[in-house]
């Protein structure tokens, strides 16, 4: 088995969609075998997004991934499991992602694009361990 890291953002608790994106998933039958509602806190958000520090919108990216409750997830398929939720996720600018996808469907704004989903398998092993020191 191979697993990813996935983050239903604060904007999609907010609009009560953990549902509808964790459905989707399942539906793919993928599976959650972690999960943790938490409002993530600035050092560890500031860790997560290390790749984009020095960006314009890394501030603003910061305050929105902490401004409330989000739910953590370890995500568990077959192979390439990153891959599979990033084509469910769509691209990261919900204006150009592709309907069927969970940002094309259910977003608008590139700031609110509801979901995180890690890169690479490199990224997903490092992401699980900032966010799930246990699950390592
Ligand atoms: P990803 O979430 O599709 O992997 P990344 O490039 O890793 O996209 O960017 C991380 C997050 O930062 C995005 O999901 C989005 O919320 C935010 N972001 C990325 N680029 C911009 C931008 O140009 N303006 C505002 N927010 C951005
Ligand atoms: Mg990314």
């Amino acid at each position: 088995m191979d697993r990813t890291f996935v983050i239903v953002k604060p904007d999609g608790v907010e609009r009560r969609l953990i549902g509808e994106i964790v459905g989707r998933l399942e539906r793919k039958m993928l599976r959650v075998v972690a999960a943790e509602l938490r409002t993530i806190d600035r050092a560890t958000a500031e860790r997560h997004y290390a790749e984009h520090d020095g960006k314009p919108f890394f501030a603003g990216l910061v305050d929105f991934i902490t401004r409330s409750p989000a739910l953590l997830l370890v995500i568990e398929g077959p192979s390439d499991t990153w891959k599979v939720v990033r084509n469910l996720m769509g691209a990261t600018n919900p204006k150009e992602a592709a309907p069927g996808t969970v940002r094309g469907d259910l977003a608008i704004e590139m700031g609110e694009n509801l979901i995180h989903g890690s890169d690479s398998a490199e990224s997903a092993e490092r992401e699980i361990a900032i966010f799930f020191p246990s699950q390592g």
